[in-house]
């Protein structure tokens, strides 16, 4: 028989309701390799699939369910929905704030009409759908500390315009057709193994890698940039935890997360407790300099944590001890 998308199976004991079947794209850049296996965990491996127009490495091809996905194309990615009986659609394709300056028309391309693809294939097929919104869709004239939710949001990157654009979007479909939409305002995601590409907050996962490799790092921001940051474990299970709400507990559809904020040279000090000789220098690239200083110091989670009971639990101390243990810098 058939199992409708929009049943609340989480109304009963997973032991009697079906599991999602989840669909994830852009599942090989930095958070998508991640969700799939927390997800795997919960829902069973064969009910998650990873896809990318990239091809896997050899132990994510091995670790569970992979498929092409140009998301670009409709026709392809209406055949995948419905040959895997998606419910579940996780929407990770997207170009990066500093990339996306560099290669405006595609990244207008994957972001927006992507997005379109996505939407119009989530509303037909009756999936819930979760997009990944993000501190970048805030702009100079969003107040900076704290941000709230709801705000002037004027970004100035063609990234931040396409992430207002589906936050509004979705938001749309949610009131005119249904959609289940949901949607998070990541900060700067820090995670061990694996890279983002082409981002403002990168340096912050960089300078790890530099730190356990020779223990200096070169980062392109200044010293004061203070920025909202969270380590890959508290952002992945809030986006599992804001798909398992209950709909009557969201009062919104996007919520801003929030979990530390810090700047680089607040995170070189706190690796010193680890590196003790660990040098930082700086060589500031404008195109960065200028995105950070257009977005938030500090995210106000304060709906999310009333709402849907959002918490998170690594601060600054507790990232930076568990990234050194993950990159075994601690015995350098
Ligand atoms: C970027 O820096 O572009 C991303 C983001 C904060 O959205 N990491």
């Amino acid at each position: 028989g058939g199992f409708p998308a929009d049943a609340n199976f989480h109304s009963t004991p997973f032991s009697e309701a079906e599991p999602p079947r989840v669909l994830i794209t852009g599942g090989l850049g930095q958070l998508g390799v991640r969700l799939a296996s927390l997800l795997r965990k919960q829902f069973g491996k064969d009910n998650v699939i990873l896809s990318d127009i990239k091809k896997p490495p050899a132990h994510v091809f091995h670790s569970g369910p992979f498929v092409y996905t140009d998301i670009l194309d409709y026709k392809k990615l209406r055949e995948i929905v419905v040959s895997h009986r998606i419910s579940w659609l996780f929407h990770y394709s997207a170009l990066l704030s500093a990339v996306g300056e560099a290669n405006v028309a595609l990244a207008r391309d994957v972001n927006i009409t992507g997005l379109h693809n996505i939407l119009d294939v989530a509303a037909e097929y009756n999936v819930r759908l979760f997009v990944p919104s993000t501190i970048g869709a805030f702009g100079p004239t969003s107040p900076r500390n704290p941000t709230p939710d709801l705000c002037i949001q004027r970004p100035r990157t063609i990234y931040g315009v396409s992430k207002v654009h589906a936050e509004l979007m979705g938001e749309y479909y949610y009131y005119r057709y249904g959609l289940d939409f949901r949607c998070l305002r990541y900060p700067g995601i820090i995670s061990a193994d694996s890279q983002p590409g082409g981002g403002t907050t990168d340096y912050a996962v960089q300078i790890f890698h530099a730190a356990a490799k020779n223990g200096m790092f070169e980062c392109n921001l200044k010293a004061s940039t203070r920025l909202p940051m969270m380590y890959i474990n508290d952002c992945l299970r809030a986006t599992l935890e804001i798909m398992e709400a209950p709909a009557e507990c969201l009062s919104m559809r996007t919520y801003n997360i929030s979990a530390m904020s810090f700047t680089p040279e607040e995170l070189a000090q706190a690796l010193r407790k680890h590196v003790p000789d660990f040098q930082i220098t700086y060589c500031v690239d404008p195109l960065r300099q200028a995105i950070a200083e257009s977005w938030p110091m500090n995210l106000d989670d304060s709906n999310a944590r009333k709402d849907w009971g959002w918490k998170h639990d690594f601060d600054l101390p507790e990232l930076v001890a568990t990234m050194i243990s993950l990159h075994g810098a601690s015995t350098r």
